[in-house]
């Protein structure tokens, strides 16, 4: 599956069968700084990060709901800067959330941190005590025990393990579908109508999920196993506080390919049937797989897709 398992968190993508670890590097050359309108104009928030980081968005979702302005300093884990290991002496890790000279780590603390310290705006954790109590247990599953399931596969080299892991991934989606139909009440999101704390856990791995499916050519997320899910997922992407900063799947392959030991010549790649063009990198030779046995070149960089049979 995960022809590569993901380097996002502590991470580790692995490529197509054969992974290398990949430390994520920073993607932007340049401090940028978010000027967004603040509810908390006199205080100085700084972000250390990476963009294609899962842990490192949450944080930034969590600060675009709160309307914070902040500086997101970008690090380059292959040579951590002394401000970060100043910050994180003990996990040494991104995201790092420095907040009048504070730092804060660990990022399902840091967003808690968040909706604490800037209480202006729609709080992200629910206001009932046993609301908010089953939104960190099920924030706590999906980072201790679905998170690895994904990650397993990325190290599974035999069929017999990839389906394995692949079983438990969808067992643990099962079971948030499960969650996010009963927290929603009908509503767009785990949180209800509002984006909150288990729209923000969950939802930072899409980025990834989505360049793992394209990679491992699986579904993950299938809309006959878990359709509210899916919905969900489509209704996350396109929020105002995600939508600029969720990284697109075409970024994280072309990472995933920069670090990949694969030789160039192995561009090529098959894609399940419904896969959207705009999902792949523009440099692959993509084909999808029809049932007639047949299958389709896709050349994602084309608005006009062309078919033609290959082998
Ligand atoms: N549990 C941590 C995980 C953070 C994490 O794994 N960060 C990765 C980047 S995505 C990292 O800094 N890795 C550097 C390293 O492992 O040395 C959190 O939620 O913040």
């Amino acid at each position: 599956m995960l022809t590569f398992m993901t380097s996002f968190h502590g991470l580790v993508l692995k490529k197509f069968k054969m992974f290398t670890i990949l430390k994520i590097h920073s993607f932007s050359s340049s401090v940028c700084n978010h000027r967004i309108q603040s509810m908390a104009a006199s205080s100085d928030v700084k972000l250390l990060g990476s963009r294609p980081s899962s842990f490192v968005n949450r944080v930034q979702f969590a600060l675009n709901l709160k309307s914070v302005d902040y500086e997101f300093i970008p690090e380059n884990l292959q040579a951590k800067s002394e401000l970060l290991l100043k910050s994180n002496p003990i996990h040494k890790k991104i995201p790092v959330l420095i907040h009048n000279d504070k730092p804060i780590s660990e990022s399902l603390v840091i967003v808690q941190y968040i909706d604490e310290a800037f209480p202006d705006g729609s709080s992200i954790l629910p206001s009932d005590p046993f609301d908010r109590s089953t939104a960190r247990f099920w924030a706590a599953y999906i980072d201790d025990k679905w998170y690895p399931a994904w990650r397993s596969l990325a190290d599974a080299k035999e069929e017999e393990s990839k389906t394995a892991a692949l079983e438990k991934i969808t067992e643990g989606l099962v079971l948030l579908e499960d969650v996010f139909v009963k927290c929603s009440n009908g509503k767009g999101f785990f949180g209800g109508d509002i984006l909150g704390y288990l729209d923000i856990v969950l939802g930072c791995y899409l980025g990834w999920l989505k360049a793992t499916e394209i990679s491992s050519n699986l579904k993950i997320m299938d809309e006959a196993k878990t359709p509210a899910l899916v919905g969900w997922a489509e209704r996350f992407k396109n929020h105002e506080a995600v939508k600029r900063t969720l990284p697109e799947p075409r970024e994280l392959l072309h990472l995933l390919r920069k670090n990949s030991s694969e030789p160039e010549s192995a561009q090529y790649r098959s894609v399940p049937v419904g896969m959207e063009s705009e999902d792949l990198d523009d440099s692959l030779i993509v084909c999808q797989r029809r049932p007639s046995g047949k299958r389709r070149l896709l050349r994602p960089s084309d608005t006009d897709i062309y078919s033609q049979s290959v082998q």
